[in-house]
């Protein structure tokens, strides 16, 4: 769903109350995403499956002649933020969304010439701290209305990798998956995302599969607990690589999980953690070298149109989740259980889990079937805000971010 021209109507009345005249010049649409499979290794350099969806953060913008970046927001949880642009730009109070704002203008100010700023407003059609990357797109919309008013031209590629980077300012130590796919999608396609260095190759998504989006209720927001478990699974992953490598014979400077993954065929692989590694670091190390290897057979099954092989491999990701990963809720495994009871081909949480979405997949014919039991089976009985449209929708491929004129 792009905004559509009473989304554009109703941002410029909030560009105009908070920013004046004259109006918008530009508008950003930079969009969330959610990964069909490949959960928690694009930060162990590990390909990725994502997709684009036509829900996205939508940024209107004019430049201006002070050096100044001011962002009004649509949504009144989000406070106005103002700050000068500059290469090394202090934080605002850790979990501001104001931090998103300053990571991406920081890391451009650092390394191209920024000296013009710009004043905008944002608006999102995207559920927030949900696992589909809002955060991300929010940060390259950000990054590519400053490169618009500076006139800077850069590589998608380029700004996916420097943005990967800059989004570490707010303290999660992420993969790039985010930013490549919000940067690189092409409509009607998954890409698969691979690393060092990056790069996305389009699979094209069969009309009949459809991929419906449920969020739990509870948000995931990686400004507190939840980025604390996120960076200790970072590290919990290479502390069981460095002791897989270890054990294999390879050396430090050579331990990555690609290379150990070139090394042994899986099943070899989890013999020998299982002689190097207990408990929590083997469950850990378990999760990502499965996952790797259900992200290529998916690959495989999504270039086939095989919708079932597809589904049985997002139902393991999903086991492995919640069993080894441990970041699956209570409420993620209800929504899949529902889809699946109702003849969706597989579920799963997409994003980094402990809260958020779960995505479960159906072909065309089951669609209304699924979306119908989760409406009355998981929506009926809790309350929330807003309808169930917001948290629940039917996800389409969609394309990269863009600007345009709109004056
Ligand atoms: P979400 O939950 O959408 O923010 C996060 C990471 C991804 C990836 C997934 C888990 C950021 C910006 N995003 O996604 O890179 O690691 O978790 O697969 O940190």
């Amino acid at each position: 769903m792009q905004p559509d021209v009473r989304d554009l109507e109703r941002l410029r009345v909030v560009f105009a109350r908070h920013l004046g005249r004259p109006g918008p010049s530009h508008v950003v649409r930079a969009p969330g995403r959610v990964n069909l499979i490949g959960e928690h290794i694009d930060y162990n350099g590990l390909a990725v499956l994502p997709m684009a969806i036509q829900r996205n953060i939508v940024v209107l913008f004019r430049a201006n002649a002070d050096a100044t970046v001011r962002v009004a927001n649509a949504n009144d949880a989000f406070p106005p933020r103002e700050f000068a642009l500059s290469a090394s730009i202090p934080p605002f109070a850790a979990g501001d969304w104001g931090n998103y704002l300053k990571a991406a203008v920081q890391a451009l100010a650092a390394e191209c010439d920024v000296r013009i700023g710009f004043d905008a407003v944002v608006g999102s059609t995207l559920p927030i701290a949900a696992g589909v990357s809002s955060s991300s797109a929010l940060v390259i919309a950000v990054a590519l209305a400053l490169a618009r008013v500076n006139d800077l031209e850069i590589p998608a590629l380029d700004l996916a990798e420097r943005m990967a980077h800059a989004e570490r300012y707010v303290g999660t130590h992420g993969g790039a998956m985010d930013q490549a796919i919000c940067l690189m999608a092409q409509p009607g396609t998954a890409s698969r995302i691979d690393f060092d260095p990056l790069r996305a190759t389009p699979v094209p998504i069969p009309d009949h599969w459809r991929f419906i989006i449920a969020h739990s209720l509870a948000q995931a927001e990686k400004s507190g607990a939840v980025r604390d478990e996120y960076n200790r699974r970072t590290r919990q992953c290479r502390r069981a690589l460095e002791r897989v490598s270890a054990h294999l014979g390879i050396a430090p400077s050579r331990a990555t999980y690609r290379t150990v993954m070139a090394a042994r065929p899986v099943a070899q692989l989890l013999g020998a953690a299982e002689s190097c590694l207990d408990g929590t670091l083997l469950k850990r190390f378990r999760h990502v070298v499965t996952e790797a290897d259900r992200v290529h057979r998916a690959e495989r099954a999504l270039r086939d149109a095989d919708l079932d092989r597809f589904g049985r491999l997002v139902q393991e990701s999903q086991a492995s989740l919640r069993d080894d990963y441990e970041v699956s809720t209570r409420a993620l495994d209800e929504i899949a259980e529902i889809a699946g009871a109702a003849g969706a081909v597989g579920a799963r949480l997409t994003g980094a889990g402990m809260g958020g979405c779960a995505i479960a997949l159906a072909r065309s014919e089951t669609v209304d079937d699924v979306v119908h039991a989760l409406g009355e089976r998981f929506y009926g009985p809790r309350d929330f805000t807003g309808s169930v449209e917001d948290h629940l929708f039917v996800a389409e491929p969609a394309g990269a971010a863009s600007v345009t004129s709109v004056s």
